[in-house]
């Protein structure tokens, strides 16, 4: 069976090792948000590309979702030394190697999708990493600070300010001029069937979608598209996923994200049984609803929420 997953983050990071074991012998395709993707120390940093690499590649820092394990921060702290900021984004010793090889490579004229393809080498993620464009895009965010309204950087608004200020627009800048990367398209027409994760669904699936094409693709891939709700009892299980969904007008419930991607794009949305009250509303949307337990606490809920969700395609399949 082959199955494409748009990712962002941890969220859609930690599905993607509940489907592999779900669906051992599955053929998957992760279209990868670039949207977080920021340039520092001369380097080009990929959040969510590194944290599906490393999470599936058995690198991770699991305790908190991004990042490698066991790091040292040496080389942080030696750049602080010299006053070379910005000292808010936590890169560790061995996170750089990462991000030096792929700035090399990219240098020397490779393309984000190829220097992916030799990062997994490495790594063996399990599942074909493709970002979601090879332009660069980069999202941004505009807020108002001490009377100032300014854009920021996603990241800087995320890791400096923690979300702790209204996120009055979210833009991913680059976005309209980016074509999809090599391959995105071929998956989503040769997939089985097309997984939204719980991951954020303004800023990192929001944004895949946001690359001219993919919508289109997916919308008229004529196989199920069945997502699952990041957000449970009215609230993002991780993240602050919340503050940029008031940005682009949705409430935090697991209807209305539901009903922002839209029965145009979406035949299914599980839902978390806390929020059984509202698959009546998501159904009304014209979007099959079936409510389960969405907890990811362990490897065990992430397979188990995979399988309802391929069950739920297979619903949505055969009316
Ligand atoms: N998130 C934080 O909350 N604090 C950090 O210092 C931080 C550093 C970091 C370094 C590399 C990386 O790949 C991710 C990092 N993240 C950090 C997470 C990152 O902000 C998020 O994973 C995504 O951008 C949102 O999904």
């Amino acid at each position: 069976m082959r199955i494409v997953v748009l990712a962002g983050g941890i969220g859609g990071a930690r599905f993607l090792r509940g489907l592999k074991q779900a669906v051992p012998d599955a053929d998957v395709t992760v279209i990868g948000n670039t949207g977080d993707d920021i340039h520092l120390f001369g380097l080009k940093v990929c959040p969510d590309l590194d944290t599906v690499m490393y999470t599936l590649g058995g690198g991770i820092d699991e305790e908190q979702g991004w990042g490698r394990a066991d790091e040292t921060f040496h080389l942080k702290e030696e750049l602080a030394a010299y006053g070379v900021g910005p000292d808010w984004f936590g890169l560790g010793d061995r996170d750089f190697a990462t991000h030096i090889v792929r700035t090399q490579m990219l240098g020397a004229g490779y393309p984000l999708s190829a220097v992916t393809e030799a990062l997994c080498d490495r790594w063996k993620p399990g599942v074909r990493l493709i970002p979601m464009t090879d332009d660069r895009v980069e999202t941004h965010v505009a807020v108002e600070v001490d009377g100032e309204r300014k854009a920021v950087h996603f990241q800087e608004y995320w890791v400096r300010l923690r979300a702790s200020v209204p996120a009055e627009a979210v833009v991913p800048v680059g976005a309209e001029q980016s074509k999809p990367a090599p391959g995105v398209l071929e998956a989503i027409a040769e997939a089985d069937v097309i997984l939204f994760p719980p991951s954020n669904p303004v800023v990192s699936v929001g944004t895949i979608l946001a690359v001219p094409g993919i919508r289109e693709a997916i919308a008229g891939a004529g196989v199920p598209v069945v997502g699952l709700s990041p957000i449970v009892g009215d609230a993002p299980v991780r993240g602050m996923a919340d503050k940029v969904l008031a940005a682009v007008g949705v409430e935090s419930t697991a209807a209305a994200v539901a009903e922002h991607y839209g029965s145009g794009l979406l035949d299914g949305w599980l839902v978390d049984t806390v929020d059984a009250g509202s698959v009546e509303r998501i159904e009304t949307a014209g979007i099959r609803c079936r409510a389960v337990p969405l907890m990811m606490t362990d490897l065990d809920a992430a397979a188990q929420m995979a399988r309802e969700a391929l069950a739920l395609a297979e619903e949505v399949r055969g009316v």
